[in-house]
C-alpha cells in the first residue's frame, strides 16, 4: 500500500536557535504578523502581486519587458551611507582608522530604542540564507528578519534563501543574524550596525541595497571579512570572470574595483569581433570569498546568486549581455519610464522618458530621468554567458589578480605587481574618483584600498597582514595586476575605449602567467610595451597606446608620497613588508 508522504515540517520548527530569536525580534518589534520564506518562485511572485496591489510596485510592459516590476524608494534613500555604518567591536583599535566604530553595549542600546514597536502593523519577514552554493563547505548561512517586502524579494533574487538555507543552519548550528526595518525612512534616525564578533548585523531607517539587503555588504563583505580572517580566507569586492582562449585554455580572474566603477560590465565582457575564439564567463560581478586550496592555489566562490548592477549606462554597446538580461524577470529600482510602461535610463538608445525616477513628469532641467545609481536585481542564471561553475561548490581557481581604480591621470592602463607582497602594496594603495553608489561628493579622488574600504570589518592595517599570510601560504599564488580604465586626455577625453576591448588587457596578463608575453620594469612595477599588447583591429592611435602605458617620474613620487603618509596613520600596526615594498618603489622611481 502505497504511504503518504510526510508534510514538511514547518519552517518554524527547523531551527530551535532561528526560532528563538525571531521570537525575541517579534516580541520587541511587534509586527501584526510574521512570515519565514520558504524561497520558492510562486511565494516570490505572490509577494510581488501584493505589493502591485498595494501600488508600490509597478508591472512594466509584460510583452517587451515580461515578469519586470519598477520599484520608487524615497528620494532621499537612494545610496549606501557610509557616514551611518559602523563596525562595532570591544576594541576601537579592532575596527581602525578606516572604520567609524561605537562600542556594542551603546550601539546596541541605541537600536533597540529604534526597533522597540518599529513593526506595528507591518509584516515581519524571515529570510533564511546561504552565501554560497547550498552545498559548498565555503559557503556561509545567515537570517535576515526585514519589515520591508521589496527587500524579501530582492534577498530572494540575491540569495539561495528558504528552506534548503534553514536545514542547513539547523545542521550546523551558527549563522549570521541580521535585523532590518525601515523605520520612518528618516535621515536622521538611519544606522547600519556591525557587530562582528556576535556575528550580527541591525539597519534601521533605510531600504536602500547595501544598507538593508544585508547578505550583500553587510554579511558577505564587512561579517565574513572578519570571519575570514579568523580562518584564514579572503572575503573581497571583487567580480569573478573565465576566460576561454583561442586556445581552449579557461583562466579565472578576480578584480576589486570601486563601486560603480564597471565590475558587472567587465564580469560579462563581449570579446571584440577582432580578437575571435575568445569566451568569457561569469561567476560573480561584486563578492569573492578566496580560500587558499590544497593545491597551493587560491579557489574562489561567488557568494550572490544574483546581480544588483548600475543600470545608467547598460546598452547593446556596453554590455549586450547585461541589455539582454534585464528585459525580463527583473526588479528595477530607480530608473524612469516611457509612455508604454517602458523602463529608461540614460544611456538607452531607444524609447523616451515621460516620467523620472520619482515619479514626476520629466523635466531636464531637474536633473536625469533616471537615478544616477538606479539599480536592476537579476537572478545570475539568466545571463547568457553565465558560468557553468557558479554552483561548484569548489569554486574555480584563480590565475590572476587585478586591482583597479577611476583615475583620470597617475596610473597607467596596467602594470604588473613585482610579487605577491607588491601586490598587497598595489591594493592598498587603489585610490579612485567617488561615484554614486555611496551618498556624497561624486568624482572626488579618495583612499580606497582593495576597493574595501566601505566594505572591511576590521583594522585596514591587520588585513593587509591578513593578505600576506595568506599569500604566504600559496605555492601557487595568483599574480596581481593594476588597471586603470578611465585615464583622460588635458582635454577630458577617454584615452581607452573600455567595455570589450578591455580584454586586450586581460589577455596579456594571462600570458603573463604563461610566461609568455613581454613587459619593462616601470619602476611601479612591470608594464606592457606598445607591442607586447593586441591591439590588432582597433583604431588606437600609436601615441594614445604609449601615453597609456606612460609612467610619469614626478607624479608618481608625488603619489608614492601621498600613499606613504596615508599608510603612516595606522601606525604601529601597519606591516613592516608593507612600507619595505612602499620603499623600494621610492627607490626605482629616484624619490
Ligand atoms: C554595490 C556597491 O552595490 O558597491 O555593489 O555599492
Ligand atoms: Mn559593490
Amino acid at each position: 500500500m502505497a504511504t503518504a508522504s510526510p508534510l514538511p515540517k514547518p519552517m518554524s520548527q527547523l531551527s530551535r536557535a532561528v526560532t528563538e530569536w525571531v521570537e525575541s525580534v517579534r516580541a520587541l518589534t511587534q509586527p501584526a504578523e510574521v512570515r519565514w520564506c520558504e524561497g520558492t518562485r510562486a511565494e516570490r511572485e505572490a509577494l510581488m502581486a501584493e505589493l502591485v496591489r498595494d501600488g508600490e510596485l509597478l508591472r512594466l510592459d509584460p510583452h517587451a519587458f515580461p515578469d519586470c516590476y519598477l520599484y520608487r524608494s524615497d528620494p532621499a534613500d537612494v545610496a549606501r551611507v557610509e557616514h551611518l555604518t559602523y563596525i562595532c567591536t570591544a576594541s576601537k583599535e579592532d575596527a581602525g582608522p578606516n572604520n567609524n566604530w561605537m562600542d556594542p553595549q551603546s550601539a546596541h542600546a541605541k537600536m533597540h530604542e529604534l526597533f522597540r514597536g518599529c513593526m506595528r502593523a507591518r509584516t515581519l519577514y524571515v529570510i533564511p540564507y546561504c552565501m554560497g552554493p547550498i552545498d559548498s563547505p565555503l559557503a556561509r548561512c545567515g537570517v535576515e528578519i526585514t519589515d520591508s517586502a521589496y527587500v524579501a524579494i530582492n534577498m530572494m533574487i540575491m540569495t539561495r534563501s528558504g528552506r534548503a538555507a534553514l536545514e542547513r543552519i539547523a545542521r550546523e548550528g551558527t549563522f549570521v543574524r541580521g535585523l532590518h526595518s525601515t523605520g520612518e525612512l528618516d535621515p536622521n534616525r538611519r544606522f547600519i550596525m556591525h557587530f562582528p564578533e556576535e556575528l550580527s548585523i541591525e539597519s534601521f531607517g533605510s531600504g536602500y541595497g547595501g544598507n538593508a539587503l544585508l547578505g550583500k555588504k553587510c554579511h558577505a563583505l564587512r561579517i565574513a571579512s572578519w570571519q575570514a580572517r579568523d580562518e584564514g580566507w579572503l572575503a573581497e569586492h571583487m567580480l569573478i570572470v573565465g576566460l576561454r582562449s583561442p586556445r581552449g585554455e579557461t583562466h579565472y580572474v578576480a578584480a576589486a574595483f570601486p563601486s560603480a566603477c564597471g565590475k558587472t560590465n567587465l564580469a560579462m565582457l563581449i570579446p571584440p569581433d577582432s580578437m575571435p575564439g575568445w569566451q568569457v564567463f561569469t561567476v560573480g560581478d561584486d563578492i569573492a570569498w578566496l580560500h587558499p586550496g590544497p593545491d597551493g592555489r587560491l579557489w574562489a566562490i561567488n557568494p550572490e546568486a544574483g546581480y544588483f548592477g548600475v543600470v545608467p549606462g547598460t546598452n547593446p554597446q556596453t554590455n549586450r549581455n547585461a541589455y539582454e538580461m534585464i528585459r525580463r524577470d527583473t526588479l528595477f529600482t530607480n530608473v524612469a519610464l516611457t509612455a508604454d510602461q517602458r523602463p529608461w535610463w540614460e544611456g538607452l538608445p531607444e524609447g523616451t522618458p515621460v516620467i523620472d525616477w520619482q515619479g514626476r513628469p520629466y523635466d531636464p532641467s531637474r536633473g536625469p530621468a533616471a537615478h544616477p545609481n538606479s539599480r536592476f536585481t537579476v537572478a545570475s542564471k539568466h545571463n547568457p554567458c553565465c558560468s557553468t561553475h557558479v554552483d561548484d561548490p569548489r569554486g574555480v581557481p584563480i590565475s590572476a589578480i587585478i586591482f583597479g581604480g577611476r583615475r583620470r591621470e597617475v596610473a597607467p592602463l596596467v602594470y604588473e605587481a613585482r610579487d605577491w607582497a607588491h601586490g598587497v602594496l598595489v591594493g592598498a594603495s587603489v585610490a579612485s574618483e567617488t561615484t554614486a553608489a555611496a551618498v556624497g561628493q561624486v568624482g572626488v579622488v579618495r583612499r580606497d584600498p582593495m576597493a574595501m574600504q566601505p566594505f572591511c570589518g576590521y583594522n585596514f592595517a591587520d588585513y593587509w597582514r591578513h593578505w600576506l599570510t595568506v599569500g604566504a601560504k600559496l605555492t601557487r599564488p595568483p599574480r596581481i595586476f593594476h588597471v586603470n580604465w578611465f585615464r583622460r586626455d588635458p582635454q577630458g577625453k577617454f584615452l581607452w575605449p573600455g567595455y570589450g576591448e578591455n580584454l586586450r588587457v586581460l589577455a596579456w596578463m594571462l600570458e603573463r602567467c604563461a610566461d609568455k608575453a613581454g613587459a619593462v620594469d616601470g619602476g611601479i612595477g612591470l608594464l606592457p610595451r606598445p607591442e607586447d599588447l593586441n591591439t590588432q583591429g582597433m583604431a588606437l592611435e600609436p601615441e594614445t597606446l604609449r601615453a597609456l602605458l606612460s609612467v610619469d617620474a614626478e607624479l608618481w613620487r608625488k603619489e608614492i608620497a601621498e600613499t606613504g603618509a596615508y599608510l603612516e596613520q595606522y601606525g604601529e600596526r601597519l606591516p613592516a613588508q608593507l612600507t619595505a615594498e612602499l620603499a623600494k618603489s621610492a627607490a626605482a622611481l629616484g624619490a
